[in-house]
């Protein structure tokens, strides 16, 4: 097999990192070459990948759950057809990242178990609940904001089949964050009922968004080696600040206030300050304690076992079909 990178002398990918062989897949990355999924990697690089990406699709696959509560009863038509649509395409990016991982080595039977055993991660975000039609609205506006900017970053990612996802995700995701705002702003120009449903998602859902980008530079482990690999562009820090510098006057346009008393413009560094965010909260839901996060793991984990009698006949039906054609060879 043809290995692009530096192979040490027995050919084999395998063997041991040789620093000649660090040094120079550093180099590939310093020069912005893109790595492919046959290419040299150190061990590190894979696992850190596969990590991030199988918690990246995990999180598209909940994610559809607390908008998918609302298709129902979304307010009309037009409205239904447009979250329907989101959903969707929140299903079809799981497929595309799961899609990405596999080239690192790791089946989708693993991924989903390390899901449902707790082993892997997914965001901090879909562990609360969507209680009015505001919170679609929310979700939209500053979930998919949020993803937008963490996002647009990761198109220039080091490893090239991640990069080239990213790129059809971030199109929709602008679609996404799109129909969020048009929700909050029909609300937020309505009746006073409508407008205080507007100011409560807001309430509910600014907190957890900006925290969506993880916690502190100071206490991201991972921060410093990605972005050296140029997996990350940027740290969670910088991140968060484009958010709070982007949304807080989109929050002003609507005539809605923002929950936080420290969140003010900051003339010296021209930038929002915000107020210090209860990190304490954020690692409770994170490792398993939010209000959402039980239903969420139950929800998935009654699909699997739904779908698997469907998984159980496809692979039955391709066995059959393999056996056949052998057979008319
Ligand atoms: N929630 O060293 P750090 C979407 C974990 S989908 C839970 O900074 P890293 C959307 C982190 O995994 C949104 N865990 O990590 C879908 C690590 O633990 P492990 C998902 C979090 O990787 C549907 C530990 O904390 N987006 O947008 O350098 C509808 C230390 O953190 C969170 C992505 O996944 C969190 N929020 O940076 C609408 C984007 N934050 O793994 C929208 C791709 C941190 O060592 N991922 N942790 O056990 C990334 O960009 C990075 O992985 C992160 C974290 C910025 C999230």
């Amino acid at each position: 097999m043809y290995v692009r990178g530096l192979i040490n002398a027995s050919g084999d990918p395998n063997a041991a990192e040789t620093p000649e062989q660090l040094a120079h897949f550093q180099d590939r990355i310093d020069a912005e070459e893109k790595i492919e999924a046959r290419d040299w990697m150190p061990a590190a690089y894979r696992k850190t990948l596969i990590r991030q990406i199988s918690q990246h699709a995990h999180s598209e696959i909940i994610g559809m759950q607390p908008e998918g509560n609302w298709v129902t009863r979304a307010p009309s038509l037009r409205r239904k057809a447009s979250l329907l649509a989101k959903v969707q395409d929140e299903g079809g990016h799981g497929l595309y990242l799961y899609a990405a991982a596999e080239t690192l080595g790791i089946s989708r039977e693993e991924m989903q178990d390390q899901l449902l055993s707790g082993a892997a991660k997914y965001s901090s975000i879909f562990n609360y609940p969507t209680l009015t039609w505001a919170d679609i609205g929310a979700i939209g506006w500053l979930v998919d904001g949020a993803a937008i900017m963490n996002q647009i970053p990761l198109c220039r990612c080091s490893y090239g089949p991640y990069a080239r996802a990213m790129v059809r995700v971030c199109k929709e995701e602008s679609f996404h964050q799109r129909q969020g705002y048009e929700i909050m702003t029909t609300l937020a120009q309505g009746a006073p009922a409508q407008k205080a449903m507007a100011q409560d998602a807001l309430n509910r859902w600014w907190t957890p968004s900006v925290m969506m980008f993880g916690p502190p530079d100071s206490d991201s482990i991972h921060s410093v080696q990605s972005m050296t690999w140029k997996i990350k562009r940027f740290t969670n820090d910088a991140l968060r600040q484009r958010f709070v510098d982007a949304t807080v006057p989109q929050a002003d346009y609507l005539s809605l206030t923002v929950p936080d008393p420290d969140c003010k413009w900051n003339d010296a560094v021209q930038h929002y300050d915000i107020g210090p965010l209860d990190w304490g909260d954020f690692w409770k839901v994170v490792k398993g304690g939010g209000p959402m996060n039980r239903q969420r793991i139950a929800a998935r984990q009654k699909a699997d076992d739904d779908g698997a009698w469907v998984r159980e006949a496809a692979l039955a039906y391709a066995t059959k079909r393999s056996a056949l054609m052998e057979a008319a060879e």
